[in-house]
């Protein structure tokens, strides 16, 4: 049998699928009677009400006024990280996002020199297409990574746009371990009800359309209301947003303009909407950047056909024509068509249905995922 390891994670706290896929890594390890410590700002959201035997530590930082103006953060990351190591005697500090996390790992085990943890990064999407190849963060999260004794990614897309985005030889290796969906969580229960309590005129053939996410920039919210616009004119639909960010405001004012603000519930940030994910007919992810797409994931795991752009990893969990269709970034008439011959042929739904929820059962269940960086975590310990 082998020894439990001694594990810590760090993730950002907050909504967002690096976070997520962190903590559910973490709480699977401790399952597997592994001890895991989580070392981040905020308790992880997906940790609130866990009853499980993992521990958090808290970063905190000085509240010294010569250091307002300045983020201190990598720094008492670190020293968390050094504190937790040696009083913990840590085998394995698995990062997840490389900016800043990989940097403080890194300088926490330039301290603590041979006592050092194993280090493990995971790139997530944007910190390597977006804030990591930004050059105010170029060059340190290049070496970052270059340093860490394994580097995961999600896709093989991320793979490529990692060695290229930084310069990486393609002979350095980089482990995909793709994302998973929580099978029991994420299941094909179709109950209506949640939709109703909704929209309460919802009649039972009108159509519902669903997105989660950041609603960030990169997340196109605008085409996600402009396909939900073009597909109501020829079909009247509903829209559920879920997710909440600096691009809220401008589609729930476009929807508006557009008399349309009654047809859609946005939700905001929620910690549990898989009974509205699984309830809805199509999953919208029109993204203009997606390394993965795990909500997209979390869809075809509810039996629910996603309709995205064709770009980054999302070909990779999405087939075109099988359990989903992919369109060219920007192409919201292709988009909208896509949706309208999904919800007006039932039995072709159900094929599409049926072949989303196999795949991930096939493809993308968590075990596997976890056995995986369980072996990885061993082999970091124990060599080739
Ligand atoms: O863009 C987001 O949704 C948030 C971001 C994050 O870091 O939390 O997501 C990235 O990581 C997710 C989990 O691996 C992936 O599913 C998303 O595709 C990825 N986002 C981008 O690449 C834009």
């Amino acid at each position: 049998m082998n020894a439990p390891l001694n594990v810590a994670i760090t993730c950002f706290p907050t909504f967002g699928g690096s976070g997520m896929v962190a903590t559910e890594i973490g709480l699977a390890m401790a399952d597997r009677g592994h001890r895991v410590h989580f070392i981040a700002r905020d308790l992880p959201v997906r940790l609130h009400g866990a009853n499980r035997k993992v521990v958090f530590h808290e970063v905190t930082e000085s509240d010294y006024p010569a250091l307002q103006q300045s983020s201190t953060y990598p720094i008492a990351l670190a020293s968390k990280m050094i504190e937790v190591a040696s009083y913990e005697r840590l085998d394995i500090l698995h990062v997840h996002y490389a900016v800043p996390h990989a940097t403080a790992a890194w300088m926490a085990r330039e301290v603590l020199g041979p006592r050092a943890p194993r280090v493990v990064t995971t790139l997530h999407g944007t910190d390597t297409t977006l804030v990591g190849i930004d050059p105010s963060y170029l060059p340190i999260t290049r070496f970052s990574i270059l340093r860490s004794d394994a580097v995961t990614v999600p896709s093989a897309y991320l793979r490529r746009a990692t060695w290229r985005g930084f310069d990486i030889p393609e002979s350095v290796p980089i482990d995909v371990i793709t994302n998973f969906a929580d099978t029991e969580r994420y299941a094909p229960v179709r109950d209506r009800a949640c939709l109703r309590a909704l929209f309460p005129a919802l009649h039972d053939d009108e159509p519902v359309l669903i997105h989660v996410s950041n609603f960030r920039p990169v997340k196109r919210i605008v085409d996600v209301v402009a396909i939900f616009t073009e597909v109501h004119r020829h079909r009247p639909c509903r829209l559920v947003m879920v997710g909440d960010g600096p691009e809220r405001s401008h589609a729930e004012r476009m929807l508006r303009e557009k008399g349309l603000e009654d047809r859609v519930a946005f939700l905001g940030k929620q910690d549990r909407f898989e009974e509205l994910v699984a309830a809805s007919d199509v999953f919208l992810l029109p993204s203009e950047q997606e390394s993965f797409g795990l909500a997209a994931l979390e869809a075809l795991s509810c039996g629910i056909p996603v309709v995205a752009s064709d770009l980054g990893g999302i070909p990779e969990l999405v087939t075109h024509g099988e359990t989903g269709f992919l369109a060219p970034l920007g192409d919201v008439p292709a988009m909208a068509r896509h949706v309208l011959t999904l919800v007006e042929d039932a039995e072709r739904w159900q094929g599409f249905s049926r072949r989303a929820r196999a795949r991930v059962l096939e493809r993308f269940q968590k075990e596997p995922a976890i056995d995986r960086y369980e072996a990885l975590y061993r082999r970091l310990l124990t060599g080739p």
